[in-house]
């Protein structure tokens, strides 16, 4: 989606009807340039360096810049122009020239007091603020500052230009503008035409100070703004606005007008927000809209988009991700005009159309009532996005020979038969992944595609890709390449020469042998994701694996790999963020050498041969959110020095030789993010520690993120952990940041459960089975209404089972059994659906499931939510049983541990029986 949307932005640049570039001409007559004026450009210049241009520039091939000499006339360099009477430097172009470099606040840009344009769009301002001097350019009718990296607050000095025609400032992610400055700028620059500011920060504008906008406006692009609120009505009434886009505002909320709506609109772009819109009162009215983007929107009215056919003059379309259904609306590939159609994430059904000259038109029209016709091949299409419908059949020829398309989308469908030869050489971008293609993909398929940079096809189980992965000298330009369960047996050979590979995804195939060296030669200075997971590879991991030192991502799980980790990965954590080699047989050490500025996020050893300690320097990535060394044959105590980071959620120590005691915390807020701990077999001993029980902040509030449900992981890779869950192994793929569990089983912890665990409110599961704890269990486990799962089994665990436990009505899994604990089993809601297994080896449980009865009684169930009151104790029989259930009862605070006591030296027996009796009347000791 990321790259789709990053597309778009690119494409609908293009679409725009007038190229500021083409306004810079140099006119023949102009006189020579002032030496002052010469020598302030040239000093600008060469403030920067030249280094790599914007990526956006080399998708477009921008042509350089290189006239700029001292000694000539500046009045001729490249993207200069100057006034023909004065010989003044009225207008500078120096986008895209990948100029590298902060802009001093003091630069001689700002002596040239003449300018009316200044472009200084795609370079690299390494964060530097837009200077207020800005503000000085009093007679700037165009400011050009699009993805230019600059930062900070957006200076208020802007609005004393109020010449201003245009201004773009989109694309610099880190800029903000506050309420305040926005309005003024609104109010002042009353000649504004164009308001480009997509991208910057508006988390805090307040929409209702867009009401006062320009009438002179024709365009107002503020995509992806975080703006929030509700957008001002009267913006669709501006009489002169042609372009509208404010998509991407998840939180932006707003209707269309429902009457007297008469409006030049051309391009309308509302995808992903929270706009109201009845897409064919929408369609009726806008007359000349060329572009309409509606992704992802709250659309009422028809489901069905008949409608759409009206649309003849439409060029760009996207109605992705709106639930439609039914036939594709083919008929829009009649539009000669069509550069860009997405249609992908509905539920469209049926196959793509054939097209057709007259006669065969008439031919098949008589004899398959069901096969769509297009007139001809939509030979402008650019885009074409179909993901994620229940398209099927064959693809149809005409779909290889679109001459200009670009990205083709099929993704995600039904589609069958086989991959055919393309014969447009401009395609950028191919998926066909999660299909059911099959045939042998021969390499000559791709023999065109000289531009092809994204390759998606994985997940095709009848596809045969052997002469595809032996091929040679094809896609020399890809930049990603997903193969992903395709049954490949090989690292491509191709790849050899792929010199710009960034992202490479070759998992669950059955590539065996080792990892070629050759590999981390091409991907040297580019390869940022890596992913073999899952297949047959063997030997070691080659050190030459650190020469990969654009790594983020790497992941080797699920191999047979063996031998050391190399110790520089450890030195590639200035990069990498996620490191998974679990499930091989490495052994030796933990890589120990993570330095200051370690970007590691997620580090997964699991299933391995490691030994040794963990490395204090892990605490330099203060980033780690996942830490994952479980079934290894590490040893140490606690890794407590793990409790100052701030962002770890995931810790696996399972299965090693941990031993010890786990003490307290050293700092105020240990482990304030932990979700999932899980310590299980180990040697720890001690007690619980309830210190960092009492901090743990992010198991305690359990409506914190409810909401939505966020997956741990940035979008391009979900973390997975297996955890014993509800007494299975489970692999949990994704990470639901609302999943909290503590697993402290099969250890020797002593001691008692500490009624703080009552406060891990959003915990789902709880294992503190096979360790030495004694005392009752804490009626606090009651508050825990989110457990799945309770695991307390084989301890010493004495008391009365709390009926608070009644209550957590999630409980799906509770195993209580080989402890000490007697009297009755609360009945109802969960309970009725436990059975023996659950509480076997407890002499004294009694009632359902088990089939010892409770004494006389059983006709007296408990009623099952009833909750015990002190007051229900009060004086019965002249004895003060208050004071008796605070010294000696289970489940009340200051009693914890002295049941215990109570039974093991067998004590007061008639205590326990007028205690439990009086509660229940049924209890018999044994
Ligand atoms: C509006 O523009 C005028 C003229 O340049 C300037 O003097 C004034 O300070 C500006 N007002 C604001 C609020 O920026
Ligand atoms: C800003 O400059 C870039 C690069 O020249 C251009 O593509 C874009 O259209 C310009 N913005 C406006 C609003 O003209
Ligand atoms: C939308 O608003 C809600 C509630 O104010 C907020 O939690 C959420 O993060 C916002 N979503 C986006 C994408 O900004
Ligand atoms: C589409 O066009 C047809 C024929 O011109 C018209 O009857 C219908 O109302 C139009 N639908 C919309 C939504 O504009
Ligand atoms: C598109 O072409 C097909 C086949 O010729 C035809 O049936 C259909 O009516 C056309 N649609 C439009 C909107 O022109
Ligand atoms: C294609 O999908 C349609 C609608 O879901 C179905 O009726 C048809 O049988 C499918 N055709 C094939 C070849 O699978
Ligand atoms: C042109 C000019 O005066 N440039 C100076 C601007 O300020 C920086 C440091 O703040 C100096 O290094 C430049 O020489």
């Amino acid at each position: 989606m990321g790259r789709i949307l990053c597309f778009l932005i690119f494409f609908l640049f293009l679409s725009l009807p007038n190229s500021s570039l083409s306004s810079f001409s140099i006119n023949s007559s102009t006189p020579l340039c002032l030496s002052d004026q010469s020598s302030a450009l040239l000093h600008f210049r060469n403030s920067f360096s030249v280094g790599n241009s914007n990526g956006y520039c080399d998708y477009y091939s921008y042509p350089p810049k290189n006239s700029w000499k001292k000694g000539t006339d500046c009045c001729g360099w490249d993207g200069v122009t100057c006034d023909s009477m004065t010989g003044h430097v009225i207008a500078i172009d120096l986008s895209c020239s990948g100029l590298h470099g902060p802009i001093h606040p003091n630069t001689t840009l700002f002596s040239l007091r003449h300018l009316q344009r200044l472009n200084l769009a795609y370079n690299h301002f390494y964060g530097s603020t837009i200077s207020s001097k800005f503000g000085g350019f009093a007679i700037m009718t165009h400011l050009n500052l699009t993805d230019s990296s600059v930062t900070g607050n957006f200076p208020s000095e802007i609005s004393h230009l109020s010449k201003l025609v245009s201004l773009d400032l989109s694309g610099n992610i880190d800029m903000r503008i506050e309420t305040p400055n926005l309005k003024r700028l609104i109010q002042n620059l009353t000649h504004l035409t164009e308001l480009v500011l997509y991208e910057i920060d508006m988390t805090s504008v307040s929409t209702s100070c867009l009401t006062n906008l320009s009438s002179s406006l024709t365009s107002l692009r503020l995509t992806s703004c975080q703006l929030k609120g509700k957008f001002p009505d009267n913006i669709f009434h501006l009489p002169n606005l042609q372009i509208l886009r404010v998509g991407y505002n998840y939180n932006l909320t707003g209707s269309l007008p429902t009457y007297n709506w008469s409006t030049p609109l051309e391009s309308l772009t509302l995808s992903e927000t929270e706009f109201s819109i009845d897409l064919p009162y929408l369609i009726s009215n806008l007359k000349s809209l060329k572009d309409l983007l509606v992704g992802g929107c709250n659309l009422i009215g028809s489901s069905y988009p008949t409608f759409l056919s009206n649309l003849t003059q439409i060029t760009v379309l996207d109605i992705s991700d709106n639930n439609f259904g039914g036939q594709c609306p083919w008929s829009l590939l009649n539009n000669t005009g069509l550069t860009f159609l997405d249609l992908s994430y509905n539920n469209f059904i049926g196959q793509l159309p054939e097209v057709t000259t007259k006669l065969t038109q008439i031919l098949s029209s008589n004899n398959s009532s069901n096969s769509q016709l297009v007139n001809k091949i939509p030979s402008n299409l650019k885009y074409l996005s179909l993901s994620g419908n229940l398209l099927n059949g064959t693809i149809p020829s005409w779909v290889y020979t679109i001459p200009s398309l670009l990205e083709l989308h099929l993704d995600d469908n039904q589609f069958t038969g086989h991959i055919d030869e393309f014969q447009h050489n401009s395609l950028v971008s191919l998926s066909v992944s999660f299909n059911n293609f099959s045939g042998n993909v021969e390499s000559k398929i791709f023999s065109k595609l000289k531009s092809l940079r994204y390759l998606d096809m994985s997940n095709n189980p009848h596809l045969s890709l052997h002469s595809f992965t032996s091929a040679t000298n094809i896609l020399s330009k890809i930049h990603s390449l997903q193969l992903s369960s395709s049954n490949i047996t090989e690292i491509p050979q191709f790849l050899r020469t792929a010199e710009y590979i960034e992202y490479l995804d070759l998992s669950n195939n059955h590539i065996k042998g080792n990892i070629p060296s050759w590999v981390m030669e091409v991907g040297k200075d580019s390869l940022y994701y890596f992913s073999v997971s899952r297949n047959n590879l063997t030997g070691h991991i080659p050190s030459l694996i650190c020469n990969l030192s654009s790594l983020i991502f790497l992941d080797f799980s699920y191999n047979r790999l063996n031998n050391m980790i190399p110790p520089c990965l450890g030195k590639l954590s200035d990069n990498l963020k996620d490191l998974n080699l679990q499930s091989n047989n490495l052994n030796g050490t933990v890589p120990t050498t993570f330095a200051k500025g370690c970007q590691l996020r997620s580090l997964k050893l699991n299933g391995n041969q490691l030994e040794g300690a963990l490395p204090q320097s892990l605490v330099h990535c203060r980033n780690l959110e996942a830490l994952d060394f479980g079934n290894n044959k590490i040893n140490g105590t606690f890794p407590c020095w793990l409790e100052t980071l701030l962002e770890l959620r995931v810790l696996i120590l399972r299965s090693n030789n941990f031993h010890g005691a786990i003490g307290n915390p050293k700092t105020k807020f240990p482990f304030p993010n932990l979700r999932i701990i899980d310590l299980s077999h180990n040697e720890f001993h001690g007690l619980l520690p309830t210190k960092f029980f009492m901090h743990l902040k992010a198991m305690m509030n359990a409506n914190a993120d409810k909401g939505e449900l966020k997956y741990m992981g940035d979008s391009y890779y979900q973390d997975s952990v297996t955890l014993v869950m509800k007494g299975n192994f489970i692999v949990l793929v994704k990470i639901l940041s609302l999943l909290t569990t503590i697993d402290f089983s099969n250890n020797n912890f002593k001691g008692e459960i500490p009624n703080v665990i009552g406060e891990l409110q959003s915990l789902k599961g709880l294992n503190f089975s096979h360790n030495n704890l004694i005392g009752c269990m804490p009626q606090s486990l009651g508050n825990l209404t989110n457990l799945e799962w309770l695991d307390l089994s084989s301890n010493k665990l004495t008391g009365e089972i709390p009926i608070q436990l009644v209550d957590l009505t999630m409980l799906a899994f509770l195993n209580l059994s080989e402890n000490h604990l007697f009297g009755h089993i609360p009945q109802g809601k969960q309970f009725n659906t436990f059975m023996n297994d659950s509480y076997y080896g407890n002499l004294g449980l009694c009632g359902f499931p088990m089939t010892k009865a409770c004494g006389n009684d059983e006709g007296q169930q408990p009623s099952p939510s009833s909750t015990i009151q002190e007051d229900d104790f009060e004086f019965e029989n002249g004895f003060h049983w208050k004071v008796v259930l605070l010294g000696y009862g289970c489940g009340f605070m200051f009693g914890l541990g002295l049941g215990y006591l109570v039974f093991s030296s067998g004590k007061p027996k008639w205590l326990v029986n007028i205690v439990y009796g009086g509660r229940h009347n049924k209890l018999r000791r044994p």
